[in-house]
């Protein structure tokens, strides 16, 4: 029989393309979930069963969950340093997600759970130094996470480690490192750096435009993960036996300016930098260390920051310059 896979949180960045990918493969019977009306979805998918309601409220878990084997809660309310720094009890809140999911999970025998966890959780004074030593999953203890957002992903992770113990739910626990690339959002306040940057020398090159704003120095550092590895690598945590905590990450640390040196060198395009201190830069400097993940499952990244750069500025590109700025696409 097939599986019957809920993702919450499918209409985001992340979500969609998670979505995609069991739409693909065909073996199993989607349900969808994300508090956003359809039509700002990002990917929707014509067979999969789509609810558009908020998963803060249990009574929407427990629908949501109904007859699910297997859950992945890639759902909160996020974004780039913009948005995180500026919107910490909105970030906090989404803890009502995971917490009602879990306890819908119980109730409905959900056989395994995956939550999505951040870089945000470790220890802010391992992060004081621009090029840093990658953070290993210990590092997020003794407790110092990023204010509002990490504290409610450390929390949630913990959450699932203990209704794993009290309640033997089979948990999974991913931490992610700054994900990009396409069909994720490049404007508007929530963009992450690389989508960011992307869209900016864009706008300079076509509106002649000789100089960009850059949030801080550009020496702080950070690795980013393409958007395909980090699928693959959720999917081979779920699909593993280990209940421990992984990151998924790169760990090609850059600083900002290095990766505008390449997003030039894709755009052809040189720019000047406005450095604007006073914006929201978060921690100094972040990499993965992926020695556990290694180690245990055998999974790294396998596409560079410039290959995925190379396609995320291209289909940035093609949003800003053909007219309809389409932000959402739709198969069958
Ligand atoms: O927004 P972000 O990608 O998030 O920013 C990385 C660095 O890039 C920051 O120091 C920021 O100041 C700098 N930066 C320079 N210019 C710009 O135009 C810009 N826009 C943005 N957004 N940043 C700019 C993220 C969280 C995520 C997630 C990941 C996990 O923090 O925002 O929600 O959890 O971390 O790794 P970042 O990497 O600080």
């Amino acid at each position: 029989m097939k599986k019957k896979i809920l993702i919450a949180g499918a209409g985001g960045f992340i979500g969609g393309h998670l979505a995609n990918y069991f739409n693909d493969s065909n073996n199993c019977e989607l349900i969808c979930a994300d508090i956003k009306p359809l039509d700002f979805w990002f990917q929707i998918f014509d067979q999969s069963k789509n609810y558009s309601f908020d998963l803060k409220d249990y009574n929407n878990c427990l629908k949501a969950t109904e007859g699910v084997d297997y859950v992945f809660n890639m759902a909160c309310n996020m974004g780039g340093m913009g948005f995180i720094e500026n919107n910490k009890a909105d970030c906090m809140i989404s803890v009502l997600i995971n917490a009602n999911l879990l306890r819908a999970s119980i109730q409905n025998k959900i056989k395994k759970y995956l939550f999505s966890s951040s870089a945000c959780v470790y220890n802010s004074q391992k992060q004081k130094k621009p090029f840093v030593t990658g953070l290993k999953e210990t590092d997020a203890y003794p407790a110092d996470p990023e204010d509002g957002y990490g504290w409610e992903k450390l929390f949630s992770e913990r959450m699932c480690r203990h209704f794993n113990e009290d309640y033997g739910l089979d948990v999974r626990v991913v931490r992610y490192h700054n994900v990009y690339g396409p069909l994720g959002t490049y404007d508007g306040g929530r963009e992450k750096a690389p989508a960011a940057l992307c869209r900016k020398i864009i706008k300079a090159k076509i509106s002649n435009q000789d100089q960009i704003d850059v949030w801080g120095d550009g020496e702080q550092t950070r690795s980013f993960m393409y958007i395909d590895d980090c699928i693959d690598g959720t999917l081979k945590v779920f699909e593993n036996n280990f209940t421990d905590i992984f990151n998924i990450g790169s760990e090609e640390q850059v600083s900002i300016n290095q990766m505008i040196n390449i997003i030039e060198n894709i755009s052809d395009y040189k720019v000047k930098k406005n450095y604007q201190l006073d914006k929201p830069k978060g921690v100094r400097g972040r990499s993965s260390d992926n020695s556990f993940i290694r180690k245990k499952i055998s999974w790294d990244t396998k596409i560079t920051l410039k290959q995925g750069l190379e396609k995320t500025y291209k289909w940035i590109y093609k949003q800003m310059t053909s007219g309809t700025n389409i932000n959402r696409f739709s198969k069958s």
